[in-house]
């Protein structure tokens, strides 16, 4: 059997309803990684979607076949949606990526250094601040990014300023290892992948990124706020619970 050549790059992309955005971001980012010769997978998590992201993804496989979709029967989540997707991965490294191209593929160029250095995790960052990266955010999401970090803080990961930017890359084991045991399948996962990692202790490096707000969000600011809310509970009471010597194996 002829041997499987291991991408360098996975590139995975949650996708809910993306019709509209996501053409532009799988062209970019497809063009992108064949410029620089990688050898690359994208997979596109459609996430129960009900208009034509599925359909998209595959006219796109037709010009690229690194691209392709998983499909999904119904909506359940960004968290589950990119756990999917990273479980499926096969690359060295492993990119996760909005559809909707707030932080252009480019940026990878500002995280891939670190995990080339030996940071297990660099993470894109809107709340660092660096003279040449470029931000545009809605003042009332800054607001209630501002309300999220307080209690990430208070519940979650210490030392992280941004914990949800869609834009991570991982070393590739590493992501398959830690995608592989969460279970949050909303979009305050990001806090869990980031405490599993502390509690490792593996490396994370939060890393400015570019970040323009595209219109078209897919977030509800009521219920996903309150549903985030709750999970930042659950991820908290689960790391208590497992520090209990009882639950240890
Ligand atoms: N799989 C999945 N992805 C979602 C869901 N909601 C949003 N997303 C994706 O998560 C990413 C970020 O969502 P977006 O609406 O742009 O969030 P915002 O930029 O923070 O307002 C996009 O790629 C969305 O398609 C969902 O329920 N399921
Ligand atoms: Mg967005």
């Amino acid at each position: 059997m002829a041997a499987v050549t291991q991408p360098d790059l996975s590139l995975v992309v949650p996708a809910f309803n993306e019709e509209a955005r996501l053409p532009a971001m799988l062209r970019h980012s497809a063009d992108y990684l064949r410029r620089r010769g990688l050898n690359f997978e994208i997979i596109v998590v459609d996430d129960g979607s009900t208009d034509r992201t599925c359909e998209v993804v595959g006219e796109f496989g037709e010009l690229f076949p690194e691209i392709r979709a998983i499909s999904l029967d119904r909506n359940r989540g960004k968290g589950h949606a990119v756990r999917t997707g990273v479980l499926q991965t096969r690359g060295g490294l492993v990119l996760v990526a909005d559809a909707d191209n707030s932080t252009p593929i480019t940026e990878l160029e500002r995280l891939e250094p670190a995990v080339r250095e030996g940071a297990d995790i660099a993470i894109g960052s809107r709340a660092l601040k660096a003279d040449d990266v470029h931000l545009q955010v809605r003042w009332h999401r800054k607001a209630i990014g501002l309300v999220f970090r307080g209690f990430v803080a208070l519940l979650g990961t210490a030392g992280i300023h941004d914990t949800q930017c869609g834009f991570k890359l991982f070393e590739g084991m590493v992501a398959r290892d830690l995608f592989g045991r969460s279970r949050i399948d909303g979009f305050a996962f990001d806090v869990e992948i980031l405490l599993l990692a502390q509690r490792e202790r593996l490396s994370i490096r939060e890393i400015p990124v570019d970040w323009v707000h595209q219109d078209g969000s897919r977030i509800n600011l009521a219920t996903d706020s309150l549903r985030m809310l709750g999970d930042l509970i659950r991820i908290r009471s689960r790391v208590l619970l497992d520090n209990f010597p009882w639950s240890r194996p």
